[in-house]
């Protein structure tokens, strides 16, 4: 019997690399799979240390209402918690069915944001929405999780990256894009919206504050290679070859210590991060200190009650 390959997704989705992860069957908005080795029968043989995690609404040009934040939320969530995923690829599915256009993401879904934010999501109503959930601009907490989830995230974009969905390149940890369908816009002004966070303030550390202002004051289209050449965008690549391109970075990233990743990816989010930035760097730093003779040490000390015996442990190696 010939086992059964994930649905295609998208132009350059191959089934034979990937599984449905399972547990998240009931989402409608994205897909998210498990890079996995098969052999010639398409037998899963293993799991491969990357995800991939893809919007799912290419006839909106995938942009996000509030269903799809909370599903984006989960499955970054769930790839954070597998100890053995290295790599998150953010991507978009498609082309669109209507008309073959390439997307990314395009950010916030316009038709359904209302005055207090996204407040009659998915065909809800002010007497049927959860209070929970009115108005909540949950995007942010998606950008967040990205940023200090100790995987590194890459943004593979496949078509166009507008508004919300220009900021979650910015925010990826790498980005690839497809010489071909990849666009970038940053709209978010055309439409009385603002990421004055990441959206903008990141960019401006990451091409400088001239260029970072003109994507968002002119809100003019940019290729692919044009994003290259500011320094937004690692690499501009032939469309056909994106996915393989991407799961190449990913093994490069898998060869490398996941200690030394971590500590990296947190170090170059530190001092853009400020206070936050610390606390999470930190916090890596002294689940390291834990491990140590000395952290024990002092642990042990209280539990049997006597005074800690730091004399093995020098000031000054
Ligand atoms: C992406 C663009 C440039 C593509 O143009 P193209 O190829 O000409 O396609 P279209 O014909 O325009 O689009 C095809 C169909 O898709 C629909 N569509 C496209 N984008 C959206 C969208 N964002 N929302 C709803 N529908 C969309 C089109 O309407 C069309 O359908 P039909 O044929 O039925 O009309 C171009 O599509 C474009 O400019 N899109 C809009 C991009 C945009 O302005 N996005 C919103 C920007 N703002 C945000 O994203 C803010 C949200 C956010 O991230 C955020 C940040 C900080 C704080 C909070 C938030 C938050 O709101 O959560």
């Amino acid at each position: 019997m010939t086992p059964e390959l994930p649905r295609t997704v998208s132009d350059i989705f191959d089934p034979f690399r990937w599984r449905t992860v399972t547990g998240f069957e009931d989402f409608t908005d994205l897909t998210y799979h498990r890079q996995v080795e098969r052999d010639a029968s398409g037998a899963v043989v293993r799991d491969l240390p990357t995800v991939r995690i893809a919007f799912d609404r290419p006839e909106v040009r995938n942009a996000f209402r509030p269903g799809t934040v909370d599903e984006l939320y989960r499955a970054l969530d769930h790839a954070r918690m597998t100890p053995d995923v290295a790599t998150v690829l953010l991507t978009g599915n498609g082309p669109s069915p209507r008309d073959g256009g390439h997307s990314f993401c395009s950010g916030g879904d316009q038709r359904i944001r209302g005055r207090d934010g996204y407040r009659y999501a998915d065909g809800e109503t002010t007497e049927t929405i959860d209070p929970a959930r009115a108005g909540r601009l949950h995007i942010l907490e998606v950008q967040r999780l990205i940023r200090t989830m100790p995987k590194v995230v890459i943004a593979v974009v496949n078509g166009w990256a507008a508004g919300g969905g220009h900021s979650l390149h910015v925010v990826a940890d790498l980005t690839l894009a497809s010489a071909q369908h990849g666009r970038f816009k940053q709209t978010d002004a055309s439409v009385g919206s603002f990421d004055a966070g990441y959206g903008s303030a990141l960019l401006a550390r990451q091409i400088g504050q001239k260029k970072a202002r003109e994507i968002f004051f002119l809100a003019r289209e940019y290729s692919a290679q044009e994003m290259v050449d500011m320094g937004a965008v690692n690499e501009a690549v032939d469309h056909a070859d994106l996915e393989t391109t991407a799961l190449a970075y990913a093994a490069d990233i898998a060869a490398q210590s996941p200690q030394a990743i971590r500590m990296l990816k947190f170090a170059f989010n530190l001092a853009d991060d400020g206070l936050a930035g610390q606390q999470v760097f930190a916090g890596e730093a002294t689940r390291l200190a834990y491990m140590t003779d000395e952290a024990v040490e002092g642990k042990e000390a209280f539990l049997e009650k006597r005074a800690p015996d730091w004399s093995p442990f020098p000031y000054y190696f």
